[in-house]
């Protein structure tokens, strides 16, 4: 690890040692040989999969292309075991591949970044870690995550409780033990779905506090046959170029069919053919008009509707699991393994917090406007401040000391999600207007750090030293992605990709939803465009 000293003069500091942070690193150092380092908060690398050790956690995309492609050597000689990696095997493999790159020596563990300010005459940033230590850096690149910022609602009495209480995206390195425990587990997003049916079959007691009953579909995750595993690594080049060409990062290309092509038979057996197959195939595979028309959307929903009253025994158990509040997908989809089962278990209860909300945390459990529940052990699988949080977390002042939580006031706005107006030198790896979260992530990280990477070449060629996204550039593009957006289903969810899930944040859907085809095209056209809505200096 690298070693602390008062102040450091760098070419690029990244803050992040994630995905984007560690690949980011290993182009500005190996690539440009620039003088760069990582600071990151945690004493790993990893990021995401560093932090989110709870029960179950599982990558929801496939192994073989939720990973790095830009080393051949690397995607050959590593080998995944099973469909969906879990959180160790993804942790092993960024270990892995700090290590075959040799990052770690240039990433600072352990380091939080508290501030970041422009230095407008010098055209550079001063960092401070939350130690003291100073860092003047020409460039910064935030590879600080999506979903990093945890989201912990403020329940009155939780100080008071007498148990354990953990937030899923910090979890205990050492892990929890829930045998011969009552466990309350709060949130039925992503998080909450993988973790119930393995909390269950651990715990004694397990209660689930649902706000929002949300669909899922079946992970179908096996372990991966040695001939898969051949023919994956005889084939990374082209599933690596559907990747690209595609508009969700994912080795398939969407069926260009609508719903209303079939008939209602044909549509059964396709959804139920899908539901077999698991995953994110169920969208991908199905009809191109699932999150663009509400009557196609319909069509899936109710399959799952129809699929919960099936699985789930009680009838009562079932109607609350049924999800009416939102169409399917426009809240991030989850896939599960066993969660509808698991509320046959005799130790699972349900409480549906809508109807009768969380009032207090007790010193024995959770009190609702109906009931108190005795609990060991609170689980909040509550989420994130999602795509805004983790950049606002920091005090980031650009020209003329605008911070950047004024400028994002009414929501973020920025240049490709990649840069923002007034705040010169600074790029933000899948910042909100970008497709990131819609995406498969490593491949939306990939395209972002090369197209910085690339950008940091140019500047250095042509003897440039300050790049500024414009603000009419920067206006236009924020109107694109909201205009994007709004011709989709998703603003009808009150989903984090609005951020519906922070009391008092911005309404703004953050993510650009034109797909990471049409975005990468786009962020191409205009460098061969000289930089277009860029401004330079010498
Ligand atoms: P999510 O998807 O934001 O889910 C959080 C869950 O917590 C969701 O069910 C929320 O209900 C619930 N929640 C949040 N605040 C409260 C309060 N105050 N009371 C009761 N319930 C609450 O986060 P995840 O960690 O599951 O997933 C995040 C992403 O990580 C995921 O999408 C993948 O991309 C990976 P709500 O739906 O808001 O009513």
């Amino acid at each position: 690890m690298a070693v602390e000293s008062k102040e450091l003069k760098l070419d690029v500091a990244v803050i992040g040692a994630g995905f984007s942070g560690m690949y980011m690193l290993h182009q500005l150092r190996d690539k440009l040989k620039l003088n760069a380092r990582v600071f990151e908060a945690g004493d790993g690398v990893g990021g995401t999969w560093y932090w989110n050790r709870y029960p179950g956690a599982r990558c929801d995309s496939e192994s073989y292309y939720y990973s790095y492609s830009f080393s051949s050597e690397l995607e050959q000689e590593w080998e995944w075991t099973s469909r969906y990696p879990d959180q160790p095997e993804i942790l092993e493999y960024l270990n892995h591949v700090a290590e075959r790159f040799n990052l770690k020596p240039d990433i600072q563990f352990n380091t939080w970044i508290e501030s970041i300010h422009f230095e407008d005459q010098e055209n550079r940033w001063k960092l401070t870690t939350s130690q003291g230590q100073q860092i003047l850096a020409q460039f910064v690149v935030t590879a600080v995550g999506c979903l990093s910022t945890r989201n912990t609602p403020d329940f009155p009495g939780l100080k008071s409780f007498a148990g354990d209480w953990y937030h899923t995206g910090v979890w205990p390195h050492d892990g929890v033990d829930f045998s011969g425990k009552r466990v309350g587990l709060i949130g039925t997003g992503s998080t909450g779905i993988q973790a119930t049916p393995v909390i269950a079959a651990e715990a004694e007691h397990l209660t689930v506090f649902q706000r929002t009953a949300n669909f899922t579909v079946p992970a179908r995750n096996a372990p991966l046959e040695p001939e898969t595993v051949v023919d994956i690594k005889a084939n990374y080049a082209e599933i690596r170029a559907l990747c690209r060409e595609s508009a969700g990062g994912f080795p398939f290309l969407l069926n260009e069919r609508l719903a209303s092509d079939v008939s209602d038979e044909e549509r059964k057996e396709i959804y139920d053919a899908l539901w077999e197959i698991g995953g994110f195939r169920f969208i991908a595979d199905s009809f191109c008009d699932l999150v663009t028309d509400l009557k196609a959307n319909d069509t899936a929903a109710n399959f799952i509707r129809a699929k919960i009253r099936e699985i789930v025994q009680d009838p009562d158990v079932a109607e609350k699991l049924i999800p009416t509040s939102h169409p399917y997908a426009t809240k991030r989809p989850p896939i599960d393994t066993d969660y509808f089962e698991t509320f046959n278990r005799s130790n699972v209860e349900l409480v549906d917090v809508r109807e009768s909300p969380i009032e207090e945390i007790t010193p024995a459990g959770v009190r609702t406007a109906e009931a108190e529940y005795a609990l060991d052990i609170l689980v909040f699988a509550t989420g994130f401040d999602a795509m805004t949080g983790p950049l606002l977390a920091m005090d980031i002042k650009g020209t003329a000391g605008k911070t950047l939580a004024a400028a994002w006031e009414t929501g973020p706005r920025s240049y490709l999600g990649l840069q923002v107006a007034g705040f010169p030198n600074l790029f933000t790896i899948t910042g909100p207007g970008s497709p990131s979260v819609l995406t498969n992530m490593p491949v939306a990280i990939e395209q972002h750090v090369e197209w910085i990477t690339d950008c940091i070449a140019h500047m250095r060629q042509q003897g440039l030293s300050r790049i500024e996204a414009q603000e009419d550039a920067q206006e236009e593009w924020v109107e694109h992605v909201s205009a994007a957006a709004d011709e989709t289903l998703y603003p009808l969810a009150n989903s984090w990709y609005v951020g519906a899930n922070v009391p008092g944040k911005s309404r703004v859907f953050m993510p650009y939803v034109g797909g990471m085809d049409v975005y990468r095209q786009r962020c191409h056209d205009i460098v061969k465009e000289g930089y277009k809505g860029f401004a330079f200096e010498r």
